[in-house]
C-alpha cells in the first residue's frame, strides 16, 4: 500500500493536497462513531415500535426514548457534512488504475460501493424523513432498517480492511511523512489538513445545533421542522383531526370508550371525566426527531384495566377511531400499561385536549415514542 497521498495525486492529476489518507482516516473515525451510534438507536427504536419476544423496553426512565432517537437524529445529521466530506477525499480513488489489482481489491471495491451507496441512501430518507417529505414510492421505516444492516455489514468490513493503513496515517508525523512522499508543488487549495478539518467539524457541529432545537428543551430551533414550542396547545401536531379523517366520529356525542376484558364496560365522555383525574409532565417524542413536553390530565390507563379484569401481565391493544392509517392503533406492554404515568388523557396544558391531540381522549404513555401514543382513542382491549 503507497503511503501518504493516492497515486493519482502524485501523478499530478488530484493536485489539491486533502485528498490525504490522514484526513480519510480521521474522517472516517467521526464517521464511524456517528454511524455506530446512529445505528444503535435506531435498533432500539424499531424494537420498541416491533418488539421482538425476548424485547421489553421499560417505561422509565420518562425521557430515555427521548434522547436515544433524539441521538438518532442528531448523529445522523452530523454524518452528513463528514460523508460529503470524506467522499471528497478519496474520490480520485475511483479512477485507480488499473480499477481492480486482484480478487481481494475487487470485493473490497464492492464493499465500498455498497457503504457509499447505502450510507448517501440512509442519510438522504432519514432527512428527508425528519423534514416529513416523502418523495419515494417505498415504506421508509422497513427500507431504512433493512438498508442499515446492510450498511453496517459494508462498514465493518470496510474498518476491517482499512484499520492498519487509517492507524498508520495517523500515528505518522505529519512532517515525516510528509517530505517523504509529497511532491514539491504546492498545494493547490489553500487549506490545510487540519483547516479542512476543523472546517468539516465546524459544519457538522452547526447543522447539529441547527436541528437540536427540534427536540433539545432551551435551544432555538433554527433548521428543525417542528418548533416543539409552537402547535396547538403548545405542542405540535402530527397528524390532524381533519387528516385522519376523524372530525365527525371524534365530535359525536354518542362516542363511548369500550374496555373490552373480563369485565368489560363502556364509558361516555362524561363518565371518563367523573373518574379520578391524575395530571403528569411527560413528552411526545416523535420518531421523526423532535420533541416536546407537556402537562396532561385524565385517567390512569391501569385503573381502567383493573375495573374490566385485565390480567396484569396481559398486554392491551389501544385502537383509534380512526378507520385506516398506519398510526391507528398500538400496544402497551406491561411496564407500559402497569405504570400510574400512562393515561388517557383528557386535558392538555390546562385545557381540554383539541381535535389535532386526540379529542375525545388519547393515550400518553412515558418512554415512548410518539407513534404509539395513539388519539382520538376508541377502545382497549386484551390481547390474546
Ligand atoms: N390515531 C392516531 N394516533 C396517532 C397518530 C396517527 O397517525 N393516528 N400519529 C402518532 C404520531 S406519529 C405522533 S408523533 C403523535 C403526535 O401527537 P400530537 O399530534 O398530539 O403531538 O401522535 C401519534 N398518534
Ligand atoms: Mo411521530
Amino acid at each position: 500500500m503507497v503511503r501518504g497521498p493516492h497515486p493519482a495525486l502524485i501523478a499530478g492529476r488530484f493536485t489539491s493536497w486533502l485528498h490525504h489518507e490522514r484526513v480519510a482516516a480521521a474522517l472516517g473515525i467521526g464517521l464511524g462513531i456517528c454511524f455506530g451510534i446512529c445505528f444503535g438507536t435506531g435498533l432500539i427504536s424499531h424494537a420498541i415500535q416491533q418488539p421482538p419476544g425476548w424485547f421489553t423496553w421499560p417505561s422509565r426512565p420518562v425521557n430515555l426514548y427521548r434522547v436515544t432517537q433524539g441521538l438518532h437524529v442528531l448523529t445522523g445529521i452530523a454524518a452528513i457534512p463528514l460523508l460529503l466530506a470524506k467522499l471528497w477525499t478519496v474520490y480520485p480513488k475511483l479512477w485507480a488504475w488499473p480499477p481492480v489489482r486482484s480478487a481481494g481489491h475487487a470485493m473490497e471495491r464492492l464493499f465500498v460501493a455498497v457503504l457509499v451507496g447505502g450510507a448517501v441512501f440512509q442519510l438522504f430518507t432519514g432527512l428527508a424523513n425528519v423534514a416529513y417529505w416523502y418523495p419515494f414510492g417505498f415504506f421508509f421505516t422497513a427500507t431504512h432498517y433493512w438498508t442499515a444492516w446492510i450498511t453496517i455489514g459494508a462498514l465493518v468490513v470496510h474498518i476491517g480492511t482499512k484499520a492498519a493503513i487509517a492507524r498508520r496515517a495517523l500515528a505518522a508525523t505529519p512532517d515525516s511523512e510528509d517530505t517523504e512522499t509529497v511532491p514539491p508543488a504546492q498545494p493547490s487549495s489553500g487549506l490545510t489538513r487540519r483547516g479542512f478539518l476543523v472546517t468539516v467539524g465546524v459544519a457538522s457541529g452547526v447543522a447539529v445545533v441547527a436541528t437540536a432545537g427540534s427536540t433539545v428543551p432551551g435551544v432555538p430551533p433554527l433548521l428543525g421542522t417542528r418548533d416543539p414550542d409552537v402547535g396547538s396547545q403548545g405542542v405540535p401536531v402530527n397528524k390532524s383531526a381533519a387528516g385522519a379523517g376523524v372530525l365527525t366520529v371524534a365530535r359525536d356525542p354518542s362516542y363511548r370508550l369500550q374496555v373490552r376484558g373480563p369485565r368489560e364496560f363502556t364509558l361516555s365522555l362524561p363518565e371518563l371525566r367523573a373518574l379520578a383525574q391524575h395530571t403528569v409532565s411527560l413528552p411526545i417524542s416523535c420518531v421523526e426527531g423532535w420533541s416536546a413536553s407537556a402537562v396532561w390530565s385524565g385517567v390512569r390507563v391501569r385503573d381502567l384495566l383493573d375495573r374490566a379484569g385485565v390480567p396484569a401481565q396481559a398486554r392491551v391493544r389501544v385502537e383509534s377511531l380512526q378507520v385506516g392509517g398506519l398510526y391507528r392503533a398500538s400496544v402497551l406492554s406491561p411496564p407500559h400499561s402497569r405504570d400510574p404515568l400512562t393515561l388517557l388523557a383528557l386535558r392538555l396544558n390546562g385545557e381540554e385536549l383539541n381535535l389535532d391531540h386526540g379529542y375525545p381522549c388519547r393515550l400518553i404513555a412515558p418512554n415512548r415514542p410518539g407513534v404509539l401514543q395513539t388519539k382520538w382513542v376508541a377502545s382497549m382491549s386484551v390481547l390474546t
